[in-house]
């Protein structure tokens, strides 16, 4: 296999093609955004996270990597787009969709076509299939078809593209022969090879499974509060029980991934997901349990200044999508309170942040919602010279609360 084409240049798209080029494929990168086909033209990267900007520019400057707005004939696809949830729950396959009938005319027989967006069950052989057969070709037959999940953690991409396993869930026995000979090109993990739904079912579950034991971290964080334990301090010790690991609690869960995925489960399986329906609620109700928290510690508006800092779905990245930090902010918005914006990664949003010290000036409460590094070195002193109350309300547990409070600051857990 030479020739590949990967269809969207997102998060996970990206890296691939540019792993791909560097180990010597001639990869065609295919976006829908005119942005996204542009800026990379120009050399410029569109995402941030580590080591991406050095292996694209590479990629780029080698020409085994170029970037076009509609597919080209290749070998294989490979197709990373976006599947979100609609608001009833159900799966938006509109992306896919568009990149599959994107195919129909440039296929040709023996063509390999892998799909990586996390989907319902069964949505390779019912759905994907069917609109790549309009070509002409017949799946198991003259077009090979495999299902084969990203997994990679944003902030850590390039490293767990490389190392980390992977699944195919293949549709035949040659599509899974040789979507497991282009995956050995640039995966140095284990590659398992089964059939679609299970690897379809295996995806979803791994991030319901987070999902669930987030909730229920949060739950028993809610718990230690209200019999006024340290929640943290609680799960530390449960922790060095060799098969316990309780996760870390916090003001809900965000990113496209964790908040989306268990409910495609939901929407396959309705009755049999109480579970996992009631984990998603306990984690989309936590930013309201801090509006909450908050309006105890400094009352109602009007007149009341709120800090928030850190804005993104999780430390050190810059994406803010469907962040619990947006949601707090939002809600806070509605109840007319006053807000400082503080986020050091954030470059570009739709709404307007300030600088550290303009954000904490004459603040009620500084609330961190998001554990980036750099705030590890805020410095308690100089913060507790502008504002109006020493309240910090650490929603992530990552402040040194001795510190703090050393400074006059009451530091309130979440
Ligand atoms: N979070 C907590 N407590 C924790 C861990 C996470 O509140 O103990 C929150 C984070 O702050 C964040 C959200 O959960 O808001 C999700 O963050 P994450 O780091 O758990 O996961 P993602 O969404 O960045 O990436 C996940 C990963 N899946 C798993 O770890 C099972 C990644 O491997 C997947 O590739 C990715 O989803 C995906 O694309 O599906």
């Amino acid at each position: 296999m030479k020739s590949l084409c990967i269809l969207g240049l997102g998060y996970v798209g990206l890296p691939t093609a540019s792993l791909f080029a560097t180990a010597g494929l001639k990869v065609t990168g295919v976006d829908t955004s005119p942005h996204v086909v542009r800026s990379l033209k120009d050399g410029f990267v569109h995402i941030e996270e580590a080591g991406l900007n050095t292996v694209v520019t590479a990629a780029l400057a080698s020409g085994n990597l170029v970037v076009e707005a509609r597919p080209v004939e290749a070998d294989a696809f490979i197709i990373c787009v976006p599947t979100p949830v609609r608001a009833d729950h159900t799966m938006d396959d509109g992306a896919i969709r568009s990149a599959a009938e994107s195919l129909i005319s440039v296929l040709k027989p023996g063509n390999l076509v892998v799909l990586e967006s996390t989907v319902s069950p069964g949505t390779t052989r019912n759905f994907l299939i069917p609109i790549l057969e309009k070509s002409g070709l017949k799946a198991g037959e003259n077009l090979h078809v495999a299902y084969c999940p990203e997994r990679v953690l944003p902030g850590h991409v390039l490293r767990e593209l490389i190392q980390n396993d992977r699944i195919i869930g293949a549709t035949d026995e040659t599509s899974g022969r040789i979507t497991r000979e282009l995956y050995s090109k640039v995966v140095e993990g284990n590659i398992a090879v089964t059939d679609s739904t299970t690897a379809e079912l295996s995806k979803l579950m791994e991030n319901t499974y987070r999902d669930v034991n987030i909730a229920l971290a949060n739950e028993f964080s809610e718990i230690c509060n209200h019999l006024g334990a340290d929640a943290r301090e609680v799960f530390r010790l449960a922790n060095r029980h060799p098969r316990v690991k309780i996760l870390s609690p916090g003001p809900g869960v965000g990113g496209h991934c964790i908040p989306v995925d268990p409910w495609f489960l939901v929407e396959a399986c309705p009755d049999l997901c109480r579970l996992i329906r009631t984990a998603r609620e306990v984690n989309d109700g936590r930013p309201a349990q801090v509006v909450q928290r908050l309006r105890q510690i400094v009352g109602n508006p009007p007149g009341r200044k709120i800090s928030l800092l850190g804005l993104t779905y999780k430390p050190d990245v810059d994406d803010v999508r469907d962040s619990p930090a947006i949601h707090v902010m939002e809600l806070l918005k509605q109840a007319e309170y006053g807000l400082g914006l503080y986020d050091p990664h954030v470059k570009r949003s739709p709404f307007e942040l300030h600088g550290l010290i303009p954000a904490l000036e004459s603040t009620d409460c500084i609330v961190i919602l998001t554990d980036h590094s750099e705030f590890k070195f805020l410095d308690p002193r100089q913060i507790a010279s502008v504002v109006r109350s020493k309240h910090v309300l650490d929603t992530r547990g990552s402040l040194d609360a001795s510190r703090w409070a050393a400074e006059g600051f009451t530091v309130h857990r979440f």
